[in-house]
């Protein structure tokens, strides 16, 4: 959340940095602004609204300068409103961005005013900004300065500072928000997202946590928390350039649904061999963390967390070992029970989600046998501070609502299903059963694809509604609550999902004519159960749209509308029925005229707690 660019330059570099924010946008779009320092000017321009507010207004009074910094707000202190826009200043000198949360704020604001400091904003951030500016009175150079504040911070921060006398540097420090130093000729940038700065480098080093840059045209000095200088890996983007283009898609969204069979392919590529997943898929040691592995706790957060749901049915039902999954802020902050041989499990598509991280982290102090993360994002947080990596190839995800990241997820954990259950008891014919449903999935993806326009027309009768109710069985649950989830982000319509046995112990209370309700029905052994389910409704009177196999021999009437879906295996079938209902949210949305990529309230990559 909360996107952030700076640049050091000999050029001009507005342009580049409202370039930055436009591709960060993803990650926050309340407000954003920019601010650059010129012979000793400093000069600032915030807008409310999305960067293009922004952009208008530069395009009327252009600023000037080659060194700067900008910001893509998601508040989190302080509505959103011009006067607590990034960049903030402390007395015309130092201006500041920030993500993340400072939670000693209220204090720091109090000491702060006692030395005599106005607050002109809202936010936590702002006393970033004051404190730099005071400990400059008694430390000798800015990065001195920016090291004696962060050492008062509590909390989490990824912040770029820069100074009016000193037009030269940024000074850049991260502990709990992601930041990214790229590397130019004559020329350096930071950001919260390499994704940011693919237009003017592809050469990248992420900070660590707790460090502290200094960037220049010239050089780039990072010092870890402790003060030393220290060494961070330049590694050159595999992000390919044209990440942030929509395409021929008229959203990131639309785009994304359609990317899923290659993005599934790109993942399993070189992964698969010989009816086996093979273990380097997970990384380096994989095997021996993974053969003794007895119980499998998954920490996600929002979609991530229904693939580790769905992922539980296959543990426990193939792979015969016992699992839990839970949402990252409830475990983290709860005392759990340790398993012997556990392996700790995160899902995250930025590799930066604060919970998870969170989670992660404690689970290594609690003595898990093993941590492993399924991350979208090379370099992140999650990745590097793993012992394992599955690395989703899903390439750069926009749209607010996920989409490929979750079946890449499914894809993954199918995998993992797999690589544990062959030291358990999984036979070699069900390893093959499995990795050839993988192999077959891109296609199949593609066939149900092709039910977009059969979809487009069901989304008219969901355009005036209030509430809907998903309803799935098994592993079939947990896509049901990621098609409400969908739903919900984007068309705003109330959205529940129950497990269908769930229905009479309290939603068929709601059942009428004007909550339809939605339901996935592969053939498969709890078919029957389902129908009965159905019965239940449709005796209530209710309106049902039901996405099911051909052969589960539903027939549409006046109470119920079935949506035919291709024939699929059991081990893929999650995944296929994902995809209708991604569809359906998204013909939902566009009929409702909502905004499809950049949902109200919502942004990605969600760094703060
Ligand atoms: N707390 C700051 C930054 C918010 C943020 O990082 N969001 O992701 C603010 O509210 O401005």
């Amino acid at each position: 959340m909360c996107g952030i660019v700076g640049a050091v330059a000999q050029r001009d570099v507005a342009e580049i940095l409202v370039e930055g924010l436009r591709r960060l946008e993803y990650r926050g779009y309340d407000s954003a602004g920019v601010a650059v320092l010129n012979n000793g000017e400093l000069s600032r321009t915030r807008r409310v609204g999305k960067v293009q507010e922004l952009s208008s207004a530069l395009d009327e009074q252009p600023l000037v300068g080659g060194t700067g910094i900008a910001h893509t707000r998601w508040a989190t202190h302080g509505e959103p409103s011009e006067r607590n826009a990034h960049p903030h200043e402390s007395e015309g000198n130092i201006a500041v961005v920030h993500n993340g949360i400072i939670e000693n704020h209220n204090k720091l604001r109090e000491m702060l005013k006692g030395l005599g400091y106005r607050f002109a904003s809202d936010t936590d951030t702002e006393v970033i900004c004051h404190l730099v500016h005071h400990e400059l009175k008694s430390h000798d150079s800015l990065l001195a300065a920016v090291q004696a504040t962060v050492k008062q911070l509590e909390g989490a921060y990824g912040t770029v500072v820069i100074d009016r006398t000193d037009s030269e540097r940024m000074i850049v420090a991260r502990s709990g928000s992601p930041l990214v130093i790229g590397y130019g000729l004559g020329e350096n940038f930071v950001a919260s997202d390499q994704l940011a700065l693919l237009p003017v480098t592809r050469s990248f080093a992420f900070l660590e946590e707790g460090d502290v840059a200094e960037v220049t045209r010239r050089e780039v000095n990072i010092f870890d928390v402790d003060g030393n200088t220290v060494e961070r890996e330049v590694k050159e983007s595999e992000v390919t350039h044209d990440a942030g283009d929509k395409g021929e898609y008229r959203h990131y969204m639309l785009k994304e649904i359609y990317e899923q069979p290659t993005a599934i392919a790109h993942t399993l590529e070189g992964r698969i061999a010989a009816g086996k997943v093979l273990d380097s898929a997970f990384g380096e040691n994989a095997a021996e963390f993974l053969k003794d592995i007895k119980h499998v706790q998954i920490i996600a957060c929002g979609t991530s967390y229904h693939a580790g749901m769905a992922a539980r049915y296959w543990l426990e039902d193939w792979a015969g070992v016992s699992c839990n999954v839970e949402i990252a802020s409830e475990f983290r902050y709860r005392k759990s029970h340790l398993f012997p041989n556990s392996l700790l499990v995160t899902i995250s598509q930025s590799g930066e989600t604060a919970d998870t991280l969170a989670a992660m982290r404690l689970a290594k102090e609690m003595g898990y046998k093993a941590t492993l993360t399924i991350c979208n994002a090379p370099g992140s947080s999650l990745v590097r501070e793993s012992d394992m990596a599955y690395m989703m190839k899903a390439g750069a995800e926009i749209g607010v609502a996920s989409t490929k990241a979750f079946t890449v997820q499914l894809a993954g954990l199918l995998m993992l299903t797999t690589a544990i259950g062959r030291h358990n008891g999984m036979s070699a014919e069900m390893e093959a059963e499995i990795t050839q449903s993988l192999q077959s999935m891109p296609a199949k993806v593609e066939q149900a694809l092709s039910l977009d326009d059969a979809i487009a027309e069901l989304a008219e009768d969901f355009a005036d509604k209030h509430h809907a109710l998903f309803l799935g069985r098994g592993d079939q649950y947990p896509i049901a609550m990621e098609g409400a989830l969908k739903l919900k982000e984007i068309s705003y319509i109330h959205a529940e999902a129950y497990a269908s046995g769930e229905l009479k112990h309290g939603p068929l209370a709601l059942i009428d004519a004007d909550m339809p309700v939605i339901v996935v029905a592969p053939n498969n052994e709890l078919l029957e159960k389902l129908k009965s389910n159905v019965e239940e409704v449709r005796a209530r009177g209710g309106l049902m749209y039901v996405f099911a196999d051909k052969d589960a021999e539903f027939e549409s009437d006046d109470t119920m509308k079935v949506i035919p879906v291709p024939h699929c295996d059991e081990f893929m079938a999650p995944l296929i029925y994902t995809i209708p209902l991604q569809l359906l949210s998204y013909h939902v949305a566009l009929i409702k005229g909502t905004d499809v990529d950049q949902p109200r309230n919502l942004a990605k990559s969600v760094t703060v707690e």
